[in-house]
């Protein structure tokens, strides 16, 4: 006799459990799982290649919230797989320790891909959760890790699906509560609780309520982040990092001091300098300011998920590569006051050419405080923040 056959109430407890641990559940979960990875590795892998990007790869100057919708999406996503995940392991986790450990070649490759499955989804959600509560001492290596990861949780994802492949469609193709015992689903280790299959009784958790919770704490996740980019949302966004507050209306990432530009973004020698191969040309911040000034709505959109639009005005970069005889075809290189992997940004060619893209000197009709890039920054449209340099002292034409 078993403990648990002595112990009603715990009889009727296990067989709660495995109504609830039935496939028809987790093949649900897990496709809301395997939505919101989708999005967020085609989210991300844009973001990467828009930050690094190939040979091939080309990215259009509009629309302009294109980059901040795609990077909200990839933080939301990822924020909304947490608790998923949570959820998924929580029905499986017996399933993880069942014995054989290893057995069969089969078992052996399905039990390996689930353990790097899960481990690299749990870094992949980790790190990135720092990332966006701006964990900046290891952002390098983060950016490269969080990239290379990727692939890993994907790769095993395909193994996992392909593996359980029949199980997942038997589990699909029937509705999520049973009331006859379907022990078949599983051909596998489902086979011994086909009593326990049914659905339970009165006053029991059903699986469908379980499902409807599930969607209910996903959607709960996303809207306490989603306010850091959708503005209506603010107020709800009681776990964002960031939402929308700065000094002129735009938050700070990093600040002049933190940067080290403090005397020399004042200093009364302070010349931007434009360069065309051997042509060159320096411009005084008052000569800036004679040209023609151009007011633009753009968006700051932090790869961490936030985004904030100011209203911008300074000089287009297509005016300054005039100045120097630039060719329009050839990609614009901007470099900071501060030294360092954020002081140097590439602005494709297509995009340095937007009428839109400007050197800003103002933001919402102030001169830009020091913290936003005094003297000059550059803004352009449909583009990660951390590629809006600030404290720009030099401008390239490759
Ligand atoms: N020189 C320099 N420019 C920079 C950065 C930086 O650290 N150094 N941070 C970038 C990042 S990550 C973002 S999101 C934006 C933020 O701009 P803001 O502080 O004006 O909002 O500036 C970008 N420009
Ligand atoms: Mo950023």
């Amino acid at each position: 006799m078993s403990p648990l056959d002595a112990d009603p109430a715990a009889a009727a407890a296990a067989d709660r459990d495995n109504g609830l641990r039935s496939p028809r559940l987790v093949a649900r979960v897990g496709m809301l799982l395997g939505v919101c990875i989708t999005v967020c590795f085609v989210t991300g892998l844009l973001s990467h290649w828009i930050q690094h990007p190939p040979a091939w790869f080309y990215w259009p100057s509009r629309p302009v919230w294109l980059y901040q919708t795609t990077q909200g999406l990839h933080v939301i996503t990822g924020v909304v797989t947490i608790p998923l995940l949570l959820i998924k392991l929580q029905l499986v986790y017996p399933k993880l320790f069942a014995r054989p450990l290893i057995g069969t070649p089969a078992r052996a490759v399905e039990r390996a891909s689930i353990a790097v499955l899960v481990s690299s989804t749990i870094f992949q959600l980790l790190t990135g959760l720092l990332n966006t509560a701006q964990w900046y001492p290891w952002k390098f290596f983060f950016t490269t890790t969080h990239y290379a990861m990727s692939f890993v949780v994907v790769a095993s994802i395909l193994v996992h699906i392909a593996v359980k492949l029949p199980i997942i469609q038997r589990a699909l193709g029937s509705p999520v509560e049973s009331t006859a015992p379907i022990g078949t689903i599983d051909s596998t280790a489902d086979t011994q609780r086909t009593a326990s299959e049914s659905a339970p009784g009165p006053g029991v958790v059903s699986r469908r309520m379980l499902l409807r919770s599930t969607v209910a704490v996903g959607a709960l996740a996303a809207l306490a982040f989603a306010g850091q980019t959708v503005p209506f949302l603010r107020w709800l966004a009681f776990l964002a990092p960031r939402s929308g507050e700065g000094p002129q209306g735009v938050p700070i990432n990093r600040t002049a001091s933190a940067a080290g530009v403090l005397e020399s973004a004042r200093s009364p020698d302070y010349r931007l300098t434009i360069s065309n191969g051997n042509v060159t040309k320096e411009l005084t911040l008052d000569e800036l300011r004679a040209m023609p000034q151009h007011e633009r709505d753009l968006p700051i959109a932090c790869v961490e998920g936030w985004s904030a639009t100011g209203t911008w005005s300074g000089v287009r970069v297509r005016d300054l590569v005039a100045l120097v005889d630039g060719d329009r075809e050839h990609d614009v290189r901007f470099i900071s006051l501060e030294a360092g992997l954020y002081g140097v940004s590439t602005l494709p060619a297509n995009i340095a050419d937007d009428p839109l893209s400007l050197v800003a000197l103002r933001l919402h009709g102030e001169e830009l405080i020091i913290d936003h890039g005094y003297p000059c920054r550059l803004i352009a449209p449909n583009r990660p923040g951390v590629l809006q340099t600030k404290w720009l002292t030099r401008i390239e034409i490759r």
